[in-house]
């Protein structure tokens, strides 16, 4: 069938991939892949809007300040291929790379970070492939974050297929530091080798000040949390 959407990109040397353009243009395959790693983030949106919905009818508090998600463009999945060595193929897409699908999840505190990623990872239909704890053991820039690479099944007309998507959940403070830092990586313009230094150091100290204030927030909400159940109602 033509247009089974479990069939693969046709054999590459029938295709002209001599740009990433030409190849989209020339397969209706891509947008159909597409389209499943969008069903696949809404799913899991699904599932972590569940969670939230609950908690703030259970305990009066929303864990989850914001939800948001992307899919990977074409030519940055066509770059990181080319980067880890592998070509352009529906294949290789699916295989080779996990972040095709991104979800970010926005908590108040870090506890909920713990919270949030036990709750997906115990439920039976999610198999979590890997965690990375950047809040645990940070990057040498500063960088803190929760990653988890999951697969999550996906029921379409042909039947069930598994899709993989990275999900990073961290605190708002983390965000906030982590698309500055995001853009000064990107940044072309910045100058001499000292100045980026320069910069890398305040940004490190700044991820060094978020880290005290997340840490004094999540005390201050164990401490309410231990005078509200103390005090008679
Ligand atoms: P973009 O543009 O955000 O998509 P892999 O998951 O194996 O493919 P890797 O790098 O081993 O790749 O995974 P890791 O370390 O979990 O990082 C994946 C994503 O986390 C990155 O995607 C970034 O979004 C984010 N990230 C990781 N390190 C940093 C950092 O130092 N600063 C910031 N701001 N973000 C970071 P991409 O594809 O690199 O970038």
């Amino acid at each position: 069938m033509e247009n089974n959407i479990n069939q693969k990109f046709p054999l590459q040397e029938k295709l002209d991939i001599s740009s990433p353009e030409k190849f989209i243009k020339n397969t209706d395959h891509f947008n159909s892949l597409m389209m499943r790693y969008r069903c696949a983030i809404r799913e899991i949106r699904t599932k972590l809007e569940v969670l939230n919905d609950e908690f703030s009818i259970k305990y009066n508090r929303n864990p989850i300040s914001s939800i948001k998600s992307r899919i990977k463009t074409p030519l940055s999945i066509y770059n990181k291929l080319q980067r880890l060595g592998y070509d352009f193929t529906e294949q290789n897409i699916e295989e080779q790379l996990n972040d095709v699908a991104g979800i970010r999840v926005i908590c108040s505190f870090i506890d909920d970070i713990y919270i949030m990623a036990k709750l997906l990872a115990d439920q039976d239909d999610i198999t979590v492939l890997r965690i990375k704890d950047y809040i645990q053991n940070p990057k040498n820039n500063g960088y803190r974050s929760y990653h988890m690479i999951v697969e999550i099944p996906v029921f379409f007309a042909e039947g069930k297929t598994p899709m993989r998507a990275e999900i990073q959940i961290r605190t708002i403070a983390m965000d906030f530091w982590a698309s500055l830092e995001h853009q000064l990586r990107y940044k072309k313009d910045l100058g001499s080798n000292e100045q980026y230094k320069m910069i890398s150091r305040e940004l490190y100290d700044c991820a060094c000040t978020i880290t005290a204030v997340d840490k004094q927030m999540q005390n201050i909400k164990n401490l309410i949390e231990e005078y509200s159940e103390l005090t008679p109602r």
